[in-house]
Order: structure tokens, then C-alpha cells, then sequence
């Protein structure tokens, strides 16, 4: 892990630019973060609400703990990290992806297109039992689950939970932008995460494999801080305008 990185990030012509982000890029837009506050929610453990199992035993309290994140996520605003990545992905067209962890919406509310939600997005849900297609929901639920009007089924937020693969389709994506990206220099930046959850946590690894120049910006060095060349300790809404 490189020492304080130069603040700008050389980005030209022939730049082809991989961002990710974590919860910490929607932290100052007022999203609390998973492993900042313990993890927990009226005690019950994140991991354990975010889980086909969790859900199995108690949709409803599954259908509470989204709920309350609906709430607080459709009152929050995109931040300066955000519109930093929307103008860039502006400035650099084809030659720029964003993949996210996060599920609420704030990336797409700051106007960015070349956008791959990783883990799903909080206002999406879908029918657990057939078929239909997974459709926008706004919706908080108090007490109970909701019923598929189709099928009769149990909805579910449209979301990977701990234990679910993640859409084969996105790494196919991931994939296509880093084999056109070999045609330039690659760039592969993320911002606010812990680097724990996987398979996201090993995409600097992938980028490296590609030849990426890697940049890692984060309050505090994080678990996979040594996977990364140049390491920018600070707030993603101040660091992100400036490195880009
Ligand atoms: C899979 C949706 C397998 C939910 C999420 C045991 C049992 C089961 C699975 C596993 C297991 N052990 C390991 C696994 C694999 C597991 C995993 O990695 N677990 C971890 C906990 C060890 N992964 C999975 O289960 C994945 N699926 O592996 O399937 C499989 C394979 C084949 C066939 C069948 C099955 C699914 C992973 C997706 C889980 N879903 N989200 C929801 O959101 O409700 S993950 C969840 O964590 C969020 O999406 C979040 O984005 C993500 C990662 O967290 P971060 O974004 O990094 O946030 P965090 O709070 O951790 O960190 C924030 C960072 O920002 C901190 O470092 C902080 O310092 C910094 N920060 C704070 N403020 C700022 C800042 N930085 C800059 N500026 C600031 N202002
Ligand atoms: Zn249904």
C-alpha cells in the first residue's frame, strides 16, 4: 500500500476508470454505515436480517428492518462523492463503470447511468415465488409482509442477501468493460468499504489481474487497505471531488 497517494488521479484520453463504493460514500448523505454502529438493529445482527433464513423465520420483522432503511433512504440526498463519479462517468462515457454495494439509490438519484448495483436496490422488490418480473416499490410495511397480487406469494426486497449469488449478469459486465478497458490504461478506485463482504471485496484483485492502477479512499484503513497502490485517508465527499 503506496503512502499518501498525489491528490489527483492521472485521467486522460485513454483512461478506462472502475470505481466501487460502500456504504461510506453514502455515509455523508446521512446513511448510517453497516459495521460503524456494531451491525445491529433492534438487536438483531445484519447479517442475520439480510439472510433467506432471517426471512424464512420472520418476514415481517425482514419486512421492518427494509422498511425503516426505505424511510430513512428516501429522505437522504446524493453527496459531493456522489456527483464527483456522475461527472466522470460524464467526462469519460464508455471508458467509465460504476459498481456499487449499496442499495440505496443515491448513485442513480445523482444522475449516474454506468451503474451496476451489486447487492440489489432497496426500492426494488420481487414475488419469492414466481416469476414476475421485480418492479420499483417505495412501499413500507409496519406490521406483516406483503402478498404478491399475481401469485398470492411473499414479495421480498429485490436484494442479495448473505448466502445468495449475486447477479451473473453484473460480473459478466464487470467483465466485458475490463477486457475493453486492455485497449488503454485501467484505473480501479473504491471508496467507503470495509472490504469484508465478497465477492465485491475481491474485485481490486480482479482490476490488478487487468493491470489496474489501484487507489483506495476510506476514513480508515480497512481490512484489504494492502491490495491497493495508493491508499487517500479521508472523507469520500471531500477526496472523491478532489482526486477526480
Ligand atoms: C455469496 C445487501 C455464496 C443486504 C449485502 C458464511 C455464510 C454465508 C456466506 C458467507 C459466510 N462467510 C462468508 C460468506 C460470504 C459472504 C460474506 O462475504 N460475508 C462477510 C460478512 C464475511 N458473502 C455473501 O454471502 C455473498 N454471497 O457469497 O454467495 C454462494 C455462492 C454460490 C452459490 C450460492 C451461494 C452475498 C454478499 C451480499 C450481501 N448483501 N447487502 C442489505 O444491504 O440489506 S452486503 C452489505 O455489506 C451491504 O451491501 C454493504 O454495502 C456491504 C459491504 O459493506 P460496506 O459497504 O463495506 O460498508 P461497511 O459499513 O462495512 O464499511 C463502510 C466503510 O466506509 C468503513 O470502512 C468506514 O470506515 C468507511 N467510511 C465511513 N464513512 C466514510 C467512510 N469512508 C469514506 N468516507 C466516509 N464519509
Ligand atoms: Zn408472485
Amino acid at each position: 500500500m503506496g503512502k499518501q497517494g498525489p491528490m489527483r488521479i492521472h485521467i486522460d484520453g485513454d483512461t478506462y476508470f472502475l470505481a466501487m463504493t460502500g456504504a461510506g460514500v453514502s455515509a455523508e448523505s446521512g446513511i448510517p454505515t453497516f459495521r460503524g454502529e456494531g451491525g445491529l438493529w433492534e438487536n438483531h445482527s445484519f447479517e442475520k436480517l439480510a439472510s433467506p433464513e432471517g426471512f424464512e423465520s420472520d418476514p415481517a420483522l425482514v419486512w421492518r428492518f427494509y422498511s425503516h432503511r426505505r424511510r430513512v433512504a428516501r429522505e437522504c440526498r446524493p453527496n459531493a462523492g456522489h456527483h464527483a463519479l456522475a461527472a466522470l462517468e460524464r467526462r469519460l462515457g464508455e471508458r467509465f463503470l460504476l459498481v456499487t454495494q449499496n442499495v440505496d439509490g443515491l448513485h442513480r438519484d445523482a444522475g449516474s447511468e454506468r451503474l451496476v448495483e451489486l447487492h440489489g436496490n432497496l426500492f426494488t422488490s420481487r414475488c419469492a415465488d414466481c416469476a414476475r418480473a421485480p418492479f420499483e416499490d417505495r412501499a413500507v410495511f409496519g406490521n406483516g409482509a406483503p402478498r404478491c397480487e399475481e401469485c398470492g406469494g411473499r414479495l421480498r426486497p429485490h436484494i442479495v442477501w448473505f448466502g445468495e449469488r449475486l447477479n451473473a449478469e453484473h460480473f459478466e459486465q464487470i467483465e466485458a468493460f475490463l477486457g475493453r478497458a486492455r485497449r488503454g490504461r485501467l484505473v480501479f478506485l473504491a471508496a467507503g468499504t470495509s472490504g469484508v463482504v465478497f465477492p465485491a471485496a475481491g474485485l481490486v484483485d480482479v482490476a490488478r489481474q487487468f493491470g489496474a492502477e489501484t487507489w483506495l479512499v476510506n476514513v480508515d484503513p480497512p481490512e484489504n487497505a494492502h491490495r491497493f497502490e495508493h491508499f487517500v485517508q479521508g472523507r469520500s465527499g471531500e477526496e472523491l471531488p478532489r482526486l477526480l
